[in-house]
């Protein structure tokens, strides 16, 4: 059975069972939490409507394999986008896109003065990625607000939900959030084939007022990310919920090789300088490299380009990428340092010039230790496993970290696919990871970080 039919199969059954104990509809405006008939602790999200939101995303950006292409500033990406922010309408939700746009669902809370608790995740995808990574966690945001509001709950704090703009292509949108997104990376080409530049006002974005849209410590009480795992480690131990404790730094080089490009039929083969062959011997030593000492480090070669690409010329010039990734910063960079050694070598070698540019960083971010708390406490509270663990994906909650406190919660990826068309978290999994958030924001909202 595909797996597009066991979800639409789960959804319907999910759906006999979607109203919790204790749950009334409240007709009429929205009252403070002491107005409710039920009580906050026992709201849960609706398990049917949130899966069949999932499954009608997946339409934008659908691939023949049941995979999406949604790369962010595609028109998949804004159609996607709309649809996105007619949930946030529907949800009662006052919706707006800021100058890196990001969407932004905003609900009054009691108190104005209070910052807002901001929660959700991203919609863009990786080319012939899947349809759980970023849409979890930015649906599962859009239905929590969608159940406190047919709830007639009413928080302290005002709410934002918010869907990231090319979560993919570098963490862009929470980047300009916090004011750190630079004319250079501006001006870098996205896989949509626009620049970044050019990417952000086609979502409605404003590249030359990204000021605007600029948050500093204070602006944000806390936020929060419900994600899939993307790993096997859930899923395997049969655990519901994973805290994340700290999210991975992330650089990625374009590495241009430079050799000679000759007749591949009357140029001996001691009279070549091959760039193609050196960066073959590059993606070897970037894995020897990564692999030559225990640790979580990780480092790929996931694009290349030999040009001028003929199977009857001597490739000439070869760009490739390479990505470190690791929890440490200072690993990051000392794996960094071995690679170049390792590529100056190989171009000495090989009669080539090598070098290297540094496109985007992401530097690795822990999570907050109060948030994690009240993360588990939400999972007790709901009689939901959980364990710690740390996240070997990218994430926009690691730059938010600058400015506020943040936690995360992973539900289970089966067999630990991501980044793939057959990307799978079932659908009960999806609902019980949005009734963690949904117990987390109310939790942080009654000062669950305070004291
Ligand atoms: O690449 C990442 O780790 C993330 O999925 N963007
Ligand atoms: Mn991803
Ligand atoms: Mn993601």
């Amino acid at each position: 059975m595909l797996r597009r039919d066991f979800v639409a199969e789960m959804v319907g059954a999910l759906a006999v069972g979607c109203v919790g104990p204790g749950w009334r509809p409240r007709a009429g405006p929205p009252a403070g939490l002491g107005a409710l008939s039920v009580a906050p602790d026992s709201l849960r999200v609706n398990p049917a409507r949130l899966n069949r939101h999932l499954s009608q995303l997946a339409e934008f950006g659908r691939t023949p394999s049941g995979g999406t292409s949604r790369l962010a500033y595609s028109e998949a990406d804004r159609a996607g986008r709309d649809y996105v922010r007619r949930l946030m309408r529907e949800a009662r939700l006052a919706v707006r896109v800021d100058t890196g746009g990001n969407i932004l669902g905003r609900r009054p809370g009691r108190d104005p003065a209070l910052p807002p608790i901001l929660f959700g995740s991203h919609i863009d995808s990786v080319p012939e990625g899947g349809n759980y990574d970023g849409d979890v966690g930015s649906l599962g945001a859009i239905e929590c607000v969608q159940t406190l509001a047919e709830n007639g709950v009413v928080t302290r704090h005002p709410l934002e939900a918010v869907v990231f703009s090319n979560e993919e292509g570098g963490l862009i949108g929470s980047r300009a959030m916090i004011g750190e997104l630079g004319p250079a990376e501006l001006d870098l080409v996205s896989r949509s084939g626009k620049t970044i530049r050019e990417g952000i006002p086609f979502i409605g974005g404003d590249p030359d007022r990204l000021a605007l849209a600029r948050r500093v410590r204070g602006d944000v009480a806390c936020y929060l990310e419900l994600h899939v795992e993307q790993g096997g480690t859930l899923h395997e131990a049969g655990v519901s919920i994973g805290v994340v404790e700290g999210i991975v730094g992330i650089r990625w080089y374009e590495v241009t090789i430079e050799g000679f490009a000759n007749h591949a039929g009357t140029t001996p083969m001691d009279r070549r300088r091959d760039a193609l062959l050196a960066a073959a011997q590059l993606i070897l030593a970037v894995n020897g490299v990564v692999t030559a000492e225990p640790g979580r480090q990780v480092g790929t070669v996931g694009r290349i380009s030999a040009l001028p690409g003929a199977p009857n010329v001597i490739p000439g010039r070869v760009v490739l990428s390479v990505e470190l990734r690791d929890l440490s910063a200072e690993r990051i960079e000392s794996l960094y340092r071995r690679v170049v050694v390792e590529a100056e070598r190989i171009a000495r070698d090989s009669g080539t010039r090598v070098s290297f540019r540094l496109l985007n960083e992401n530097t690795p971010a822990p999570t907050d230790p109060a948030v994690r708390r009240v993360i588990a406490e939400a999972c007790r509270s709901l009689g939901l496993s959980h364990r710690a663990l740390p996240s070997g994906a990218g994430h926009d909650a690691q730059h938010l970290a600058r400015i506020a406190p943040v936690g995360m919660i992973f539900v289970p990826s089966v067999d630990g696919i991501s980044h793939s068309p057959a990307e799978f978290t079932r659908p009960e999994d999806v609902a019980q990871g949005a009734d963690v958030l949904l117990q987390a924001i109310l939790a942080i909202d009654r000062g669950g970080l305070e004291g």
